[in-house]
């Protein structure tokens, strides 16, 4: 074995105490515990290493968060010092810190004008569940508490907590833990699967349309809200058309209605913009962050209010009853502070825009744009996913898609390449400080990936 570290024990020691202990996220964990996980054990910019040695090209930035990729220095330095000088302090007696005030400055700076506060949080499940009572709160304020209801998106992702996986929309996470009351979705712009024979811009219209006739079913004096990713993530990368997004900011603002996007996974340069919906160009009251804020070095998020909203909180809310032991600790503000001055100061976004988010895309249309397994390229930046499909003319896609993606990241992770499958659909969001030999690594492994599942398929 030909590894950059010591292993401190065998993979088997490990699995076998993982096993005994440890509940993992999303998996049947008595097929994993006698599969035996995967472990990871050291990250160097694009790379990990498993502990039996084996390298990977991280094509998914961990969990869509590592922007800096592994093992930045100034990042590990920003935590050490802030631990030696202020390890922790609070929120509540009245008090603050100079790594939390000089984090919000650099954040607002970075973003538009008409946002001005942030509630931190530690995840982003918290960004949201801080952020229905924000909502309900500032109406409440406004003198409109009725107004409680908050409407999401079926195959939305927000998070995994009680009130955060009720604003999703995914089904099974219902299922097991119930909802919330007040919730309500209307149907992702999956057109795709779902616009039948509708063009993308009469599909993204009539889906905007579901918002407005849900507001109108509901009482636009009973809704708080309408929650969306700007692109979904979790869901399968999938990307509005481009007639979605002006036609739910209308709506939103001729009924009152909060417009609030989650940018967990679109924000801090994932498109090549800052934002994800600077991307596609409309203007949300709150944003839920987390993830890239700190480029995942630790736990980190937050809800960034309008000033519009931020002002009715604040002139005239009196107490919010809220607060976390960890909002704006000072160690993640600290690291959060150094990743976004590296992303700033090393022009990490503008490069995603103008140079590597280009070139990915120019890879992945000439090496898919005519494969027989894949029906579309969806992305912008570093962003992109594959869509499979059976019949390219009636856009008809299999019926164990959901196998054959899962079947094509596994080939993947023997290749040394990690891509992530949803449904039917293969995703890429590697580390915004890819160089081109790493974005030609990564569409070359995925090539051969997709390859061997277009065989299984039949379609090579
Ligand atoms: N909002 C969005 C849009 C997310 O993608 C969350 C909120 C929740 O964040 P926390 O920090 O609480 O996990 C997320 C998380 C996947 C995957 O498989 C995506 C997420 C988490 C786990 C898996 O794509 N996103």
């Amino acid at each position: 074995m030909n590894l950059p570290f010591e292993p401190q024990r065998q993979t088997r020691d490990y699995q076998a105490s993982d096993a005994a202990h440890h509940i993992h996220a999303f998996v049947d964990q008595k097929a994993l515990n006698a599969e035996g996980p995967r472990v990871m054990v050291r990250g160097e910019g694009l790379y990990l290493w498993d502990s039996e040695g084996k390298r990977y090209l991280d094509g998914m930035s961990g969990l869509w968060c590592t922007q800096l990729g592994y093992g930045r220095k100034d990042l590990t330095a920003a935590a050490a010092a802030q631990m030696d000088q202020l390890a922790y302090y609070n929120m509540f007696f009245h008090t603050t810190h100079p790594a939390v005030i000089e984090l919000s400055e650099l954040l607002f700076s970075l973003l538009p004008g008409h946002y001005s506060h942030v509630i931190y949080t530690n995840s982003g499940s918290e960004a949201n569940e801080v952020l229905i009572r924000t909502v309900r709160r500032y109406w409440q304020v406004l003198g409109k508490p009725q107004k409680k209801i908050m409407i999401g998106r079926w195959n939305g992702y927000h998070g995994s907590t009680l009130a955060a996986s009720a604003l999703g929309g995914m089904k099974f996470m219902h299922e097991m833990g119930g909802l919330i009351p007040d919730v309500a979705h209307i149907d992702e712009p999956y057109w795709y699967a779902q616009g039948g024979e509708l063009t993308p811009a009469e599909f993204g219209r009539r889906c905007a349309l579901q918002l407005e006739e849900k507001i109108l079913a509901l009482g636009a004096q009973n809704v708080a809200g309408f929650i969306a990713e700007p692109f979904q993530g979790a869901g399968g990368m999938i990307f509005p058309p481009e007639s979605y997004w002006p036609e739910i900011q209308r709506i939103c603002r001729q009924y009152d209605v909060l417009l609030c996007a989650d940018e967990v996974i679109g924000g801090f340069g994932r498109t090549g913009e800052w934002f994800a919906h600077q991307h596609f160009g409309f203007e949300p009251d709150t944003l839920s962050i987390a993830k890239g804020l700190t480029s995942g070095y630790l736990p980190m998020g937050g809800l960034v209010l309008s000033k519009r909203m931020a002002e009715a909180l604040v002139e005239r809310g009196g107490v919010f009853a809220h607060g976390l032991t960890y909002s704006g600790h000072p160690v993640a503000a600290a690291v959060a502070l150094a990743n976004l001055k590296a992303l700033r100061d090393e022009g990490i976004v503008r490069q995603v825009k103008d140079d590597t988010g280009p070139y990915l895309h120019k890879l992945l249309h000439e090496v898919f744009g005519n494969h027989p397994l894949i029906g579309e390229i969806q992305g912008t930046g570093l962003l992109a996913a594959l869509q499979f499909v059976e019949d390219k003319g009636t856009r008809k896609r299999f019926a164990n898609e959901n196998d054959l993606a899962w079947q094509c990241r596994t080939f993947g992770f023997e290749e040394g390449v990690i891509i992530r499958s949803t449904l039917g659909r293969m995703i890429m969001a590697p580390a915004l400080v890819a160089s081109h030999a790493e974005l030609d690594e990564l569409v070359d492994k995925t090539r051969i990936a997709v390859d061997r599942t277009a065989r299984i398929a039949g379609k090579l």
